[in-house]
Protein backbone atom coordinates (compact mmCIF):
# COMPACT_ATOMS: atom_id res chain seq x y z
CA UNK A 1 0.00 0.00 0.00
CA UNK A 2 1.81 4.14 -0.93
CA UNK A 3 2.16 5.57 2.25
CA UNK A 4 1.13 8.81 0.06
CA UNK A 5 -2.13 10.51 -1.13
CA UNK A 6 -1.12 9.66 -4.73
CA UNK A 7 -0.54 6.46 -4.77
CA UNK A 8 3.58 7.05 -4.77
CA UNK A 9 6.13 5.92 -2.15
CA UNK A 10 7.46 9.09 0.40
CA UNK A 11 11.02 8.03 -1.64
CA UNK A 12 9.62 8.13 -5.02
CA UNK A 13 8.13 11.75 -4.70
CA UNK A 14 11.29 12.93 -2.93
CA UNK A 15 13.60 11.44 -6.11
CA UNK A 16 11.15 13.65 -8.13
CA UNK A 17 11.77 16.80 -6.40
CA UNK A 18 15.52 15.81 -6.46
CA UNK A 19 15.39 15.33 -10.28
CA UNK A 20 13.57 18.74 -10.45
CA UNK A 21 15.72 20.70 -8.70
CA UNK A 22 18.77 19.28 -10.52
CA UNK A 23 16.91 19.83 -14.17
CA UNK A 24 16.45 23.88 -12.64
CA UNK A 25 19.74 23.85 -11.45
CA UNK A 26 21.70 22.90 -14.87
CA UNK A 27 19.24 25.16 -16.57
CA UNK A 28 20.46 28.24 -14.57
CA UNK A 29 24.06 26.89 -14.92
CA UNK A 30 23.86 26.70 -18.92
CA UNK A 31 22.61 29.91 -18.85
CA UNK A 32 25.47 31.57 -17.29
CA UNK A 33 27.97 29.25 -19.82
CA UNK A 34 26.26 30.90 -22.81
CA UNK A 35 26.04 34.84 -21.51
CA UNK A 36 29.85 34.00 -20.56
CA UNK A 37 31.13 32.55 -23.68
CA UNK A 38 31.64 29.33 -23.26
CA UNK A 39 28.39 28.21 -25.56
CA UNK A 40 26.63 30.05 -28.08
CA UNK A 41 23.30 29.58 -27.50
CA UNK A 42 20.56 27.87 -25.19
CA UNK A 43 16.96 26.96 -24.75
CA UNK A 44 16.11 25.09 -21.36
CA UNK A 45 13.05 23.53 -19.68
CA UNK A 46 12.72 25.09 -16.70
CA UNK A 47 9.15 25.55 -15.43
CA UNK A 48 8.21 22.44 -17.19
CA UNK A 49 10.26 20.37 -14.66
CA UNK A 50 7.42 18.48 -12.45
CA UNK A 51 5.29 18.49 -15.54
CA UNK A 52 7.57 16.25 -17.33
CA UNK A 53 8.28 14.17 -14.15
CA UNK A 54 4.91 13.53 -14.17
CA UNK A 55 4.49 12.37 -17.96
CA UNK A 56 7.88 10.14 -17.44
CA UNK A 57 6.76 8.27 -14.86
CA UNK A 58 3.90 7.06 -17.58
CA UNK A 59 6.77 6.54 -20.34
CA UNK A 60 7.27 2.96 -20.63
CA UNK A 61 9.70 0.50 -22.47
CA UNK A 62 8.36 0.52 -26.09
CA UNK A 63 7.22 3.70 -25.89
CA UNK A 64 8.65 6.66 -28.37
CA UNK A 65 8.59 10.62 -27.80
CA UNK A 66 8.35 13.28 -30.73
CA UNK A 67 8.96 16.20 -29.06
CA UNK A 68 10.76 19.59 -29.20
CA UNK A 69 13.84 21.68 -26.92
CA UNK A 70 11.75 21.85 -23.58
CA UNK A 71 12.19 18.31 -22.81
CA UNK A 72 15.37 17.98 -21.02
CA UNK A 73 13.55 16.74 -17.43
CA UNK A 74 11.49 14.39 -19.41
CA UNK A 75 14.45 12.74 -20.89
CA UNK A 76 16.29 12.56 -18.00
CA UNK A 77 13.43 11.29 -16.15
CA UNK A 78 13.24 8.60 -18.48
CA UNK A 79 16.62 8.03 -17.76
CA UNK A 80 17.73 8.36 -21.69
CA UNK A 81 20.20 11.35 -21.03
CA UNK A 82 21.96 12.77 -17.90
CA UNK A 83 23.03 15.92 -16.72
CA UNK A 84 26.46 15.70 -17.53
CA UNK A 85 25.22 14.89 -21.11
CA UNK A 86 22.70 17.88 -21.16
CA UNK A 87 26.25 20.01 -20.92
CA UNK A 88 27.52 18.27 -23.63
CA UNK A 89 24.09 19.62 -25.70
CA UNK A 90 24.85 23.04 -24.57
CA UNK A 91 29.26 22.71 -25.63
CA UNK A 92 27.95 21.32 -28.99
CA UNK A 93 30.41 18.53 -28.43
CA UNK A 94 31.10 16.65 -31.79
CA UNK A 95 31.79 12.95 -29.66
CA UNK A 96 29.06 10.73 -30.98
CA UNK A 97 29.51 8.93 -27.30
CA UNK A 98 29.51 11.93 -25.22
CA UNK A 99 26.60 13.25 -27.22
CA UNK A 100 24.38 10.60 -28.74
CA UNK A 101 21.29 12.48 -29.50
CA UNK A 102 23.16 14.79 -32.71
CA UNK A 103 26.87 14.86 -31.89
CA UNK A 104 26.66 18.15 -31.99
CA UNK A 105 24.71 18.72 -35.15
CA UNK A 106 22.10 20.00 -33.12
CA UNK A 107 21.50 22.98 -31.02
CA UNK A 108 20.66 21.68 -27.67
CA UNK A 109 18.15 20.23 -26.15
CA UNK A 110 17.58 17.88 -29.48
CA UNK A 111 17.47 14.47 -28.79
CA UNK A 112 16.97 11.37 -30.82
CA UNK A 113 17.72 7.44 -28.85
CA UNK A 114 19.44 4.81 -32.03
CA UNK A 115 17.27 2.38 -32.96
CA UNK A 116 19.98 0.75 -35.48
CA UNK A 117 23.33 -0.21 -34.12
CA UNK A 118 26.78 0.57 -36.20
CA UNK A 119 26.51 -3.18 -37.55
CA UNK A 120 23.75 -2.01 -39.12
CA UNK A 121 21.09 -4.28 -37.27
CA UNK A 122 18.39 -3.08 -35.56
CA UNK A 123 18.12 -2.55 -31.55
CA UNK A 124 15.24 -3.92 -29.52
CA UNK A 125 12.52 -1.16 -29.84
CA UNK A 126 10.14 -2.88 -27.47
CA UNK A 127 12.82 -3.16 -24.70
CA UNK A 128 14.21 0.19 -24.71
CA UNK A 129 12.80 4.11 -24.45
CA UNK A 130 12.59 5.85 -27.90
CA UNK A 131 12.95 9.15 -28.93
CA UNK A 132 12.58 9.91 -32.20
CA UNK A 133 14.71 13.04 -33.24
CA UNK A 134 13.96 16.63 -32.87
CA UNK A 135 13.80 19.40 -35.28
CA UNK A 136 14.15 23.07 -34.74
CA UNK A 137 10.13 24.08 -36.89
CA UNK A 138 8.33 24.18 -34.01
CA UNK A 139 5.27 22.01 -34.74
CA UNK A 140 7.93 19.76 -36.89
CA UNK A 141 7.64 16.87 -34.56
CA UNK A 142 4.00 16.38 -34.84
CA UNK A 143 2.90 14.54 -38.29
CA UNK A 144 5.70 11.81 -37.00
CA UNK A 145 3.52 11.00 -34.41
CA UNK A 146 0.89 9.84 -36.48
CA UNK A 147 3.22 6.59 -38.07
CA UNK A 148 4.72 6.46 -34.72
CA UNK A 149 0.91 5.84 -33.28
CA UNK A 150 0.08 3.98 -35.94
CA UNK A 151 2.29 1.80 -36.14
CA UNK A 152 1.31 0.38 -32.53
CA UNK A 153 -2.29 -0.14 -34.61
CA UNK A 154 -0.76 -2.16 -36.60
CA UNK A 155 1.52 -4.41 -34.57
CA UNK A 156 -2.40 -4.98 -32.08
CA UNK A 157 -4.80 -5.85 -35.25
CA UNK A 158 -2.11 -7.37 -37.89
CA UNK A 159 -1.34 -11.61 -36.55
CA UNK A 160 1.49 -11.20 -39.49
CA UNK A 161 3.40 -8.74 -37.48
CA UNK A 162 3.23 -10.54 -34.32
CA UNK A 163 6.41 -12.46 -34.99
CA UNK A 164 8.22 -8.87 -35.05
CA UNK A 165 9.00 -8.63 -31.20
CA UNK A 166 12.12 -6.40 -31.55
CA UNK A 167 9.51 -3.51 -32.60
CA UNK A 168 6.09 -3.94 -30.18
CA UNK A 169 4.96 -6.28 -27.94
CA UNK A 170 0.91 -6.34 -29.19
CA UNK A 171 0.84 -2.65 -30.01
CA UNK A 172 0.76 -1.47 -26.07
CA UNK A 173 3.33 1.32 -27.00
CA UNK A 174 1.90 4.74 -27.30
CA UNK A 175 3.84 7.66 -28.76
CA UNK A 176 4.33 10.52 -26.85
CA UNK A 177 4.17 13.92 -28.10
CA UNK A 178 4.80 17.49 -26.74
CA UNK A 179 4.69 20.90 -28.60
CA UNK A 180 4.20 24.32 -26.76
CA UNK A 181 0.99 26.30 -26.87
CA UNK A 182 1.71 28.87 -30.07
CA UNK A 183 3.04 26.26 -32.02
CA UNK A 184 -0.05 24.66 -31.79
CA UNK A 185 -1.22 26.98 -34.07
CA UNK A 186 -0.02 25.40 -36.58
CA UNK A 187 -1.38 23.04 -39.03
CA UNK A 188 0.71 20.28 -38.54
CA UNK A 189 -0.92 20.15 -34.99
CA UNK A 190 -4.33 20.25 -36.04
CA UNK A 191 -3.78 18.21 -38.99
CA UNK A 192 -2.01 15.44 -36.58
CA UNK A 193 -4.90 15.60 -34.15
CA UNK A 194 -7.22 15.18 -36.61
CA UNK A 195 -5.83 12.28 -37.97
CA UNK A 196 -5.10 10.84 -34.38
CA UNK A 197 -8.52 11.46 -34.08
CA UNK A 198 -10.15 9.48 -37.15
CA UNK A 199 -7.41 6.62 -36.65
CA UNK A 200 -7.89 5.74 -33.40
CA UNK A 201 -4.07 5.67 -32.22
CA UNK A 202 -2.17 6.10 -29.22
CA UNK A 203 -0.94 9.21 -28.99
CA UNK A 204 -0.33 11.28 -25.69
CA UNK A 205 0.18 14.95 -26.76
CA UNK A 206 1.04 17.10 -24.26
CA UNK A 207 0.67 20.64 -24.36
CA UNK A 208 3.35 22.67 -22.78
CA UNK A 209 1.18 26.20 -22.24
CA UNK A 210 3.41 29.00 -21.05
CA UNK A 211 1.09 31.62 -22.13
CA UNK A 212 3.93 32.61 -24.72
CA UNK A 213 5.57 31.65 -28.11
CA UNK A 214 8.81 33.83 -27.55
CA UNK A 215 7.37 37.40 -26.92
CA UNK A 216 3.74 37.11 -28.53
CA UNK A 217 0.96 36.22 -26.05
CA UNK A 218 -1.22 33.47 -26.77
CA UNK A 219 -4.53 35.29 -27.05
CA UNK A 220 -3.47 36.73 -30.82
CA UNK A 221 -2.30 33.32 -31.59
CA UNK A 222 -4.35 30.38 -30.31
CA UNK A 223 -8.31 31.17 -30.66
CA UNK A 224 -10.27 31.34 -26.91
CA UNK A 225 -6.58 31.44 -26.07
CA UNK A 226 -6.72 28.35 -25.25
CA UNK A 227 -6.46 24.88 -26.91
CA UNK A 228 -8.29 22.36 -24.97
CA UNK A 229 -11.12 24.96 -25.74
CA UNK A 230 -10.06 25.24 -29.04
CA UNK A 231 -10.50 21.16 -29.55
CA UNK A 232 -14.22 20.60 -27.85
CA UNK A 233 -15.15 19.30 -31.26
CA UNK A 234 -12.85 16.82 -31.31
CA UNK A 235 -13.90 15.43 -28.29
CA UNK A 236 -14.98 11.44 -27.49
CA UNK A 237 -18.58 10.99 -26.90
CA UNK A 238 -20.06 7.45 -26.75
CA UNK A 239 -20.20 5.89 -30.18
CA UNK A 240 -18.23 8.42 -31.89
CA UNK A 241 -14.62 8.58 -32.47
CA UNK A 242 -12.38 11.62 -31.00
CA UNK A 243 -9.44 12.08 -28.46
CA UNK A 244 -9.97 12.39 -24.71
CA UNK A 245 -9.38 15.98 -23.09
CA UNK A 246 -7.99 16.81 -20.27
CA UNK A 247 -6.71 20.39 -18.22
CA UNK A 248 -4.32 20.36 -15.76
CA UNK A 249 -1.60 23.16 -14.42
CA UNK A 250 1.30 22.46 -14.26
CA UNK A 251 2.31 23.39 -11.32
CA UNK A 252 -0.07 20.85 -9.63
CA UNK A 253 1.99 17.37 -9.01
CA UNK A 254 -0.58 16.00 -7.32
CA UNK A 255 -3.03 16.60 -10.21
CA UNK A 256 -0.86 15.77 -12.51
CA UNK A 257 0.75 12.34 -11.13
CA UNK A 258 -3.49 11.25 -11.08
CA UNK A 259 -4.61 12.65 -14.46
CA UNK A 260 -1.27 12.16 -16.81
CA UNK A 261 -1.82 8.03 -15.23
CA UNK A 262 -5.54 8.02 -15.82
CA UNK A 263 -5.12 8.93 -19.27
CA UNK A 264 -1.93 7.79 -21.00
CA UNK A 265 -3.10 4.11 -19.33
CA UNK A 266 -6.85 4.78 -21.33
CA UNK A 267 -4.24 5.52 -24.48
CA UNK A 268 -2.31 2.56 -23.95
CA UNK A 269 -5.62 -0.08 -23.18
CA UNK A 270 -8.19 1.49 -25.99
CA UNK A 271 -5.79 3.03 -28.07
CA UNK A 272 -7.71 6.43 -28.06
CA UNK A 273 -5.32 9.55 -28.15
CA UNK A 274 -5.34 12.17 -25.65
CA UNK A 275 -4.56 15.63 -25.36
CA UNK A 276 -2.91 17.02 -21.97
CA UNK A 277 -3.60 20.86 -22.00
CA UNK A 278 -1.16 21.86 -19.40
CA UNK A 279 -1.64 25.52 -18.96
CA UNK A 280 -0.49 27.80 -16.68
CA UNK A 281 3.16 26.95 -16.79
CA UNK A 282 5.98 29.28 -16.56
CA UNK A 283 9.49 30.62 -18.07
CA UNK A 284 12.26 31.64 -15.22
CA UNK A 285 14.74 32.45 -17.25
CA UNK A 286 12.54 33.36 -20.61
CA UNK A 287 12.47 32.34 -24.21
CA UNK A 288 16.00 31.29 -24.61
CA UNK A 289 19.82 32.88 -23.77
CA UNK A 290 18.80 35.25 -26.32
CA UNK A 291 16.37 37.52 -24.88
CA UNK A 292 15.33 39.08 -21.58
CA UNK A 293 11.76 38.10 -20.79
CA UNK A 294 11.17 41.45 -18.50
CA UNK A 295 11.42 43.53 -21.59
CA UNK A 296 7.96 41.94 -22.78
CA UNK A 297 5.91 40.62 -19.49
CA UNK A 298 4.56 42.60 -16.96
CA UNK A 299 5.66 43.17 -13.69
CA UNK A 300 2.39 41.31 -12.62
CA UNK A 301 3.07 38.25 -14.83
CA UNK A 302 6.54 38.20 -13.63
CA UNK A 303 5.18 38.07 -9.61
CA UNK A 304 2.85 35.63 -11.22
CA UNK A 305 5.80 33.38 -12.57
CA UNK A 306 7.16 33.71 -9.12
CA UNK A 307 4.28 32.17 -7.15
CA UNK A 308 3.30 29.81 -9.44
CA UNK A 309 6.70 28.16 -9.87
CA UNK A 310 6.24 24.56 -9.92
CA UNK A 311 9.35 23.45 -7.84
CA UNK A 312 7.97 26.29 -5.23
CA UNK A 313 4.26 24.48 -5.34
CA UNK A 314 5.66 21.23 -5.33
CA UNK A 315 8.12 22.27 -2.26
CA UNK A 316 4.72 23.53 -0.66
CA UNK A 317 2.76 20.71 -1.04
CA UNK A 318 5.24 18.36 0.50
CA UNK A 319 5.41 20.15 3.70
CA UNK A 320 1.91 20.47 3.78
CA UNK A 321 1.05 16.50 3.42
CA UNK A 322 4.21 16.18 6.32
CA UNK A 323 6.43 14.08 3.90
CA UNK A 324 9.69 15.50 4.97
CA UNK A 325 11.36 18.40 7.21
CA UNK A 326 12.06 21.64 5.47
CA UNK A 327 15.89 20.76 7.11
CA UNK A 328 15.52 17.42 4.74
CA UNK A 329 14.39 19.85 1.86
CA UNK A 330 17.25 22.11 2.65
CA UNK A 331 19.83 19.12 2.24
CA UNK A 332 18.47 18.00 -0.96
CA UNK A 333 18.74 21.33 -2.96
CA UNK A 334 22.13 21.55 -1.59
CA UNK A 335 22.69 18.59 -3.09
CA UNK A 336 21.12 19.56 -6.67
CA UNK A 337 22.99 22.34 -6.22
CA UNK A 338 26.76 20.63 -6.16
CA UNK A 339 25.66 17.61 -8.96
CA UNK A 340 24.46 20.57 -11.56
CA UNK A 341 28.18 21.62 -10.73
CA UNK A 342 30.24 18.67 -10.87
CA UNK A 343 28.10 17.78 -14.38
CA UNK A 344 29.22 20.86 -16.25
CA UNK A 345 32.73 21.44 -14.66
CA UNK A 346 33.25 17.31 -15.84
CA UNK A 347 31.57 18.05 -18.96
CA UNK A 348 33.53 21.42 -19.37
CA UNK A 349 37.36 19.40 -19.23
CA UNK A 350 36.16 16.26 -21.14
CA UNK A 351 35.06 18.58 -24.18
CA UNK A 352 37.64 21.17 -23.58
CA UNK A 353 40.31 18.75 -23.03
CA UNK A 354 41.28 17.32 -26.34
CA UNK A 355 41.06 20.68 -28.18
CA UNK A 356 43.56 22.26 -25.53
CA UNK A 357 46.47 19.93 -25.73
CA UNK A 358 45.35 17.31 -23.01
CA UNK A 359 44.74 13.66 -23.28
CA UNK A 360 43.53 12.88 -27.25
CA UNK A 361 44.35 16.12 -28.11
CA UNK A 362 43.91 16.85 -32.12
CA UNK A 363 46.21 19.98 -31.35
C1 LIG B 1 8.35 27.02 -38.26
C2 LIG B 1 9.06 27.89 -37.28
N1 LIG B 1 8.68 29.18 -37.12
C3 LIG B 1 9.30 29.96 -36.22
C4 LIG B 1 10.31 29.47 -35.44
C5 LIG B 1 10.99 30.36 -34.41
N2 LIG B 1 10.51 29.99 -33.09
C6 LIG B 1 11.22 29.17 -32.30
S1 LIG B 1 10.45 28.87 -30.86
C7 LIG B 1 9.15 29.86 -31.25
C8 LIG B 1 8.01 30.06 -30.29
C9 LIG B 1 7.39 28.79 -29.84
O1 LIG B 1 6.48 29.04 -28.79
P1 LIG B 1 5.70 27.86 -28.11
O2 LIG B 1 5.23 26.91 -29.15
O3 LIG B 1 4.68 28.43 -27.22
O4 LIG B 1 6.82 27.09 -27.30
P2 LIG B 1 7.65 27.64 -26.02
O5 LIG B 1 8.99 28.05 -26.55
O6 LIG B 1 6.89 28.77 -25.41
O7 LIG B 1 7.76 26.46 -25.11
C10 LIG B 1 9.33 30.41 -32.50
C11 LIG B 1 8.38 31.34 -33.14
C12 LIG B 1 10.68 28.12 -35.63
N3 LIG B 1 11.65 27.55 -34.91
N4 LIG B 1 10.04 27.35 -36.54
MG1 LIG C 1 4.84 28.89 -25.16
Amino acid sequence: MSETPIGLSREEILADFRLALLSREIALLARKEVLSGKAKFGIFGDGKEVAQIAMARNFKAGDWRSGYYRDHTFMMAAGITTAEQFFYQVYGHTDEEANPGSAGRNFNNHFATKSINSDGSWNNLAEMKNSSADLSPTAGQMPRLIGLGYASKLYRENPELAAMKQFSKKGNEVAFGTIGDAATAEGHFFETMNAAAVLQIPVAMFVWDDGYGISVTKDKQIVKASISVALEGFRKEEDTNGILIYKVNGWDYPQMIEVFAEGVERCRREHVPVLFHVDEMVQPMGHSTSGSHERYKSRERLEWEAMYDPLLKMEQWILETGLTTEAELSAIKDEGISEARKARDTAWKNYTEPIQGGEGSTA
